[in-house]
């Protein structure tokens, strides 16, 4: 047996211990109905286990037990919750080559450029955050020389956190680390194509954590993930999504006045100046565009704008680059780039590539090769397509694809470049390339996104605030930011000395 086919193995048989369950008060237990959902290897198309099918007992059971749990949480001692969390890391880090292989075989994306990165992150998210409990402050106010003012962080009670299936496990440390940090218990809901990792941590975190502090439920949105919103002892909800999704959890959420943060969705505008260095803007475009996990990012650089004095230049290096990616087996360490997640986004990326193909003028190059294995045969990858002659204000360049398809756009003056970057429903990440400091600074200022980069592209990343404006959502996330002000509530105490 090769090595991927070893972890292959070893991952099946982890999806098919795992099967069936949602975890809730520290107990692995089946849908109070009993029904379970397939979950698929999106690489072979093959069941590689089952999910529980949550529905709205399971959402009761489970926010009932995060509710038992909380007040005892929020007692325990800032110093000995960021002991938890630690301990946490430290055994999520020790599993993370399993947590690996499991988030390859569910989500087609590739153990090396992809898995493992994310696996490792979760672990250093919750040590982030077990270092950021004595860090939930308060304030003294000078109110009056009589009276001693204070403020104080307090948890908010049981969070829902709503996760999407293109990063599960980054998305869900992200959103349940600073909660639990800040002494509140969680309730997931996971996604339905990739509930089989979240629920392999949250194991994890239950051999550390008190039983009831960290639950999850699989199962789909309307069924249990809209249950779990209303449920009335949810305080606060943290979602990523689509917008239409996440605008329906806002207005949900306002019928309860509970506080929401929404991680929605992205057409992130990349600035490719003519005295960029070439090549290090290259390498950012098919690292910004994300091709290794098939495109599906919201920060994905889906609308490149290069200068037209570079563009014939910039295309043809972006696709020697992206064609000598190999894509293929997510659990082998030579592919790239692995599948996309299902058969609906590999119907929505084909709708978008015709509607690409009918414009008049515009040019598509179709990159890199799809596996040809009989295994793969019913396997969803789709070859990386760069899109010219698609301007702006097509639907190419203003919505949301969450595949490998990106446009390429010249233009002729940085202006007009900032201009059509800015021109989006979306704002949550934008780059520019350059090697003139002052253009770069002032495009700092400019454009309009939560994240902006200056000729590199990290991506989300512990420390760094991450979160968009405009329709790409509400609030931040993965900061010490984000953990105050999105999982606490400030009280203020007056004490008269009088
Ligand atoms: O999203 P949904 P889908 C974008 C991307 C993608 C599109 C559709 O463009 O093509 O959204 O993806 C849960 N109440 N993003 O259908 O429906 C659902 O079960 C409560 C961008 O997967 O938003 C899942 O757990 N929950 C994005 C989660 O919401 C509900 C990442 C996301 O599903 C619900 C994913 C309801 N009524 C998709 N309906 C990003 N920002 O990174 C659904 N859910």
């Amino acid at each position: 047996m090769g090595n991927s086919s070893q972890a292959a193995a070893a991952a099946i048989s982890l999806a098919q211990r795992l099967s069936g369950y949602h975890l809730i008060g520290g107990r692995f237990t089946p849908a109070l109905s009993g029904a379970s959902f397939p979950v698929l290897n999106p690489a072979t198309g093959k069941e590689i286990g089952r999910a529980a099918e949550g529905a709205a007992a399971d959402v009761d059971a489970a926010v009932e037990a995060a509710f038992k749990a909380q007040a005892a949480w929020a007692r325990t001692s800032a110093r000995e919750r960021g002991k938890a969390l630690h301990e946490c890391a430290r055994r999520l880090l020790e599993h993370s080559e399993e947590i690996a292989q499991l988030l390859a075989l569910e989500t087609g994306k590739a153990i090396r450029s992809e898995s493992r990165g994310e696996a490792t992150l979760v672990a250093e998210s919750f040590s982030f955050y077990g270092g950021l409990t004595s860090e939930l402050k308060g304030e003294t106010v000078p109110f009056d020389p009589k009276m001693l003012t204070l403020t104080q962080r307090e948890p908010i009670g049981v969070v829902a956190a709503i996760i999407p299936w293109n990063a599960p496990l980054m998305l869900m440390a992200f959103k349940i680390a600073p909660a639990l940090a800040a002494g509140n218990t969680v309730v997931v809901k996971s996604a339905e194509e990739a509930p089989l990792a979240a629920l392999r941590v949250m194991e994890i975190l239950n051999e550390v954590l008190p039983a009831g502090v960290a639950n999850i439920l699989s199962g789909d949105g309307p069924a249990c993930g809209a249950p779990l919103v209303d449920h009335p002892r949810i305080g606060k909800v943290t979602f990523t999504g689509s917008v239409e999704t996440g605008k329906h959890i806002a207005r949900a959420a306002a019928e309860k006045l509970i506080p929401v943060t929404l991680e929605l969705g992205g057409k992130s505008p990349m600035i490719v100046m003519g005295d960029a260095d070439l090549d290090k803007a290259v390498a950012g475009a098919v690292a910004g565009m994300r091709f290794t996990r098939q495109g599906q990012s919201c920060t994905a650089a889906s609308r490149m704008f290069v200068h037209e004095s570079i563009v014939d230049a910039f295309v043809e290096k972006v696709k020697e680059k992206v064609n000598a990616m190999k894509m293929g087996d997510p659990l082998d360490e030579a592919t790239d780039i692995g599948s996309i997640i299902s058969q609906a986004q590999f119907e929505r990326v084909h709708f978008y590539i015709k509607l690409g193909e009918q414009v008049p003028g515009a040019k598509s190059h179709r990159l890199s090769a799809v596996p040809d294995g009989p295994e793969f045969k019913d396997g969803l990858f789709v070859q990386p397509v760069i899109f010219t002659g698609v301007s702006n204000d097509h639907r190419l360049a203003r919505e949301e694809i969450f595949g490998p398809v990106t446009c390429v756009i010249a233009f002729k003056d940085y202006e007009d470049a900032i201009r059509q970057a800015n021109d989006s429903d979306f704002a949550l990440a934008a780059t520019i390339w350059t090697s003139n400091i002052t253009l770069a600074m002032d495009a700092t200022q400019r454009l309009q996104a939560g994240f902006v980069q200056v000729n590199q592209n990290i991506v989300a990343q512990p420390g760094l605030s991450y979160g968009g404006i405009k329709q790409s959502g509400l609030g931040k996330e993965a900061s010490l930011e984000a953990m105050l002000e999105h999982f606490t509530n400030k009280k203020t105490i007056i004490i008269n000395l009088a």
